[in-house]
């Protein structure tokens, strides 16, 4: 065994070992003393520093963890919750991929109506059921987490979606118009006014959809999306929305201003060459066209004139959306550009809001932009010239405070309550902490330095530190999300788990405490929330709740003597109960051709109560939580006597709670 397994089993008994010592401590049985400790050490062979670790992540079972991270999956398309410090996965949130487990996807309307919503027939070719969910977004208040809802984008397909942190599920999916992927380009604004979403590859703004490649600078468009929040239920509403046409260049990651720099978004780009590959065709890879410039553009967007704009009625309709043309945007003065360094890739907006923070793949350094200096530039018209597309470039030298030479291939900062910033290093596979400036309280001789760069395994993608994009870090945790895991862990076939590294910010020089893998996605951005802000969950439902309103349900039957048949010609409607441990009825007879809604409501009031019910060879499956109403709908086409049943273990009797589907052929 390698010495990282040998260590990695022995932080887990440590652990076990160490709990015995405090649950007697907490029941007055006696403590665990040090010497009893420091001997489980040693005979687990691990370092004081190894054996302190553990004890600093412990959370002993029925204890809950501190912080919560909200997880992008990759292109399992899915939520990741995990607890911090224990780093426990705690939920599997689904989102756009379909999941039995949680009946999302699988025969009730609630969960289809979300992802059929959520995929426009005039976009795709078929509709989709997979995302690739890169960057969450939690609402904000004034700048801070509230705990309300979670937006988190589809990278693939350009859509954005809406999770209620009421109950942890998926409530909206948006198939944003005349964007056909959005990267990183996602943030809320400080009172979650809006939800923003970018477009990464530019599409053809044409009739149809299609121009060919050589017209490209002509006919493709980037667009920013600001899609306007409904403040009682955190959804998305298009008519309130509005656009912002952008050059073809490719949008990348975005941030929102705040406090200083509030009313303001900033977008990254690259490949501002406009490369568009060929490599078959007698031209160059778009990797290597694309890496031609010094220099990209930052896009500095004014969202507060871009709203009055848009009430002023100065925009264009292009497919149900009200756009600003990229022409008025630049006249309005809605758009700028700063130069920034060869191919960047993260943009991160300082906790004060007066600086803006741009990582450059292909530049070893931070690039740190004043946001008073850039509204000095822009005020003085201090440009070094425009873009093909006629918006202003502001001067470099005049918008940026400083630049730290970090190490090879930064991407992605996030920052503490003390004036640091950590950026992950890909190349590097490292963390390296900085300081900021004298507006975020450093002191001018100590200003835009390097402090201190820990080591992680290995390819750093993303890192969160607590709180660490809003207003108020908390410091305490960072976690680092690596790409690869050679040798951390046991192995277990060609494809490896991802791995989250969790680092302690309070200890100088920084140590990593605890490590996990993750063996279902691939997570990107992350965020990391203080676990009391979550003051709106639920423990269970209303009874009769239909958890795509958090409203009664028309449909609720809330006692198996209102449980009944209706048939109305070939559409039968079954009202149906739950509990422990039968459905009523237990039998639906309908007959082949029918359409078929079953309407069930799960009567339990206990937390926990779950029901499933499945149908073998109609592919449903739905989950029912306490309180639930769940409607299923279907076209009894092949005849025959199915059994349905309860698929979660929840009773004595649960093997008996099932019963009978019979489709009687015509
Ligand atoms: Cu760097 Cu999509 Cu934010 Cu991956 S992104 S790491
Ligand atoms: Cu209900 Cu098993």
């Amino acid at each position: 065994m390698k010495r990282s397994v040998i260590a990695a089993v022995a932080v887990v008994a440590l652990v076990l070992g160490a709990v015995v010592g405090v649950v007697a401590a907490r029941v007055g049985q006696g403590a665990a003393t040090a010497g009893a400790l420091a001997d489980v050490a040693e005979a687990r062979g691990l370092t004081g520093e190894e054996a302190e670790a553990a004890l600093k992540t412990f959370v002993p079972p029925g204890e809950y963890d501190e912080y919560y991270i909200f997880s992008s999956g990759g292109h399992s398309g899915q939520v990741l919750v995990w607890g911090v410090p224990s780093m426990r996965l705690l939920k599997e949130i689904p989102v756009f991929t379909p999941d039995a487990w949680q009946g999302y996807g699988y025969g009730t309307d609630q969960g289809l109506q979300v992802l059929e919503a959520g995929s426009d027939p005039a976009k795709n070719a078929t509709p989709v059921r997979w995302g690739d969910t890169h960057h969450p977004a939690l609402s904000e208040t004034e700048g801070d987490y509230d705990g309300r809802w979670l937006y988190i984008n589809d990278r693939a397909n350009g859509r954005i979606a809406m999770i209620d942190l009421q109950d942890f599920k998926t409530k909206q999916i948006v198939d944003i118009p005349n964007s056909s992927t959005s990267h990183g380009g996602v943030f809320v604004t400080p009172n979650t006014e809006y939800a923003h979403i970018s477009s990464m590859t530019p599409m053809p703004w044409t009739e149809d959809g299609y121009a060919d490649l050589k017209d490209y600078e002509d006919a493709y468009r980037g667009v920013s999306s600001w899609l306007a929040i409904d403040q009682e239920t955190g959804r998305i509403d298009l008519e309130r929305s509005f656009q912002i046409e952008l050059p073809p260049y490719t949008q990348d990651l975005a941030d929102a201003g705040k406090l200083t720099s509030y009313g303001w978004g900033f977008i990254n780009s690259y490949n501002t060459e406009m490369a568009v590959g060929g490599d078959a065709e007698g031209g160059e890879p778009i990797e290597t066209g694309a890496i031609a410039n010094d220099y990209d553009f930052l896009h500095i967007i004014n969202w507060k004139k871009a709203e009055e704009v848009v009430a002023e009625g100065n925009y264009v309709e292009r497919n149900g959306m009200r756009v600003i043309p990229l022409d008025v945007a630049i006249e309005e003065g809605i758009l700028y550009f700063a130069p920034e360094p060869r191919n960047p890739h993260g943009v991160d907006v300082s906790p004060t809001g007066d600086y803006i923070v741009v990582a450059g793949k292909l530049d070893p350094n931070a690039t740190v932009y004043d946001f008073e200096l850039i509204q000095r530039a822009i005020e003085n018209e201090d440009f070094q010239g425009t873009d093909p597309y006629g918006v202003p470039i502001l001067n470099f030298d005049s918008v940026v405070a400083g630049q730290v030479e970090l190490g090879v291939g930064p991407l992605h900062t996030q920052f503490d309550d003390e004036g640091h910033a950590y950026t992950s290093l890909f190349v590097d596979s490292a963390i390296a902490e900085w300081t900021l400036g004298p507006k975020a309280g450093v002191p001018e001789g100590e200003a835009f330095k390097l402090v201190d760069k820990i080591p992680v395994h290995y390819n750093i993608g993303h890192l969160v530190t607590a709180e660490g994009d809003t207003v108020a870090p908390d410091g305490r945790y960072m976690v680092a999300l690596n790409k690869w895991s050679i040798d951390r862990y046991p192995l277990v076939g060609t494809l490896k788990p991802q791995n989250f590294q969790l680092i302690d910010l309070e200890s100088d020089p920084l140590r990593i405490l605890a490590e996990v893998p993750v063996p279902n996605a691939e997570p990107h951005y992350v965020q990391m929330i203080k676990a009391d802000k979550l003051v709106h969950r639920i423990e269970v439902y209303e009874p009769g709740t239909d958890p795509l309103t958090m409203t009664t349900s028309e449909f609720a039957t809330l006692s198996p003597d209102d449980a009944r048949v209706e048939r109305h010609g070939n559409v039968v409607d079954v009202y149906m109960t739950a509990m422990r441990s039968h459905f009523t009825p237990d039998i639906v007879r309908v007959r082949e051709g029918d359409t078929v809604n079953l309407h069930i409501t799960n009567i339990e009031t206990t937390p926990d109560a779950t029901h499933g019910f499945a149908i073998p060879q109609y592919n449903v499956e739905a989950s029912l939580d306490p309180g639930e109403v769940v409607n299923i709908t279907f076209e009894a086409t092949k005849t025959g006597s199915f059994a349905f049943y309860c698929s979660e273990f929840c009773s004595a009797l649960h093997l008996e709670m099932r019963g009978w589907l019979l489709v009687e052929p015509k």
